[in-house]
């Protein structure tokens, strides 16, 4: 069957798209708790999708964010490492609460996911100012963004001619 093999080209397009949209180039960011108790770097920027990995380099230590999630019991084992993933941007306030009043606080910056910058040469432009992404980062998003649209297109003149 015809339709049915373009059914499948839509659907295959849609879900290509939302997978480049979504999930690609997640990085994983360490940032280490040290013997003088510091977050090392204590508020680094990532993008939606990326994991922070707390790593217990010294010192007695715990991961507490302000909305609740945490690393559990402070603990002094070098080695020691807590994972979280974010999966919205925002910023992300946490504390190590034996060492909250010493300064031992960092924030997590999560942004919109840029892409991990490619081949494409993009175009020229304005004098946009960006900081922390090149002007070719957002390709790809982009193409999974069109991929989403391409296969509903087809999926909708499909519904449309039968
Ligand atoms: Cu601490």
């Amino acid at each position: 069957m015809k339709n049915r093999l373009t059914i499948l080209a839509g659907v295959t397009g849609v879900l290509l798209g939302l997978f480049l949209v979504g999930t690609a180039w997640a990085a994983t960011t360490t940032v280490s708790l040290t013997v003088d108790n510091k977050f090392v770097p204590g508020s680094p920027t990532i993008e939606v999708g990326d994991t922070v990995t707390f790593t217990w380099d010294g010192g007695f230590h715990d991961v507490v964010f302000a909305d609740g999630v945490s690393s559990g019991t402070p603990v002094g084992d070098v080695g020691t490492t807590f994972s979280r993933t974010f999966e919205a941007t925002g910023t992300y306030p946490y504390v190590c609460t034996v060492h909250e009043a010493l300064g031992m606080t960092g924030t997590i910056t999560v942004l919109v996911a840029a892409g991990g910058g490619g081949a494409g040469g993009g175009g020229g432009g304005g004098g946009q100012q960006l900081p922390f992404t090149g002007p070719e980062d957002g390709i790809l998003p982009i193409a999974g963004a069109a991929l989403v649209v391409a296969g509903s297109l087809v999926l909708l003149r499909l519904r449309r001619a039968g």
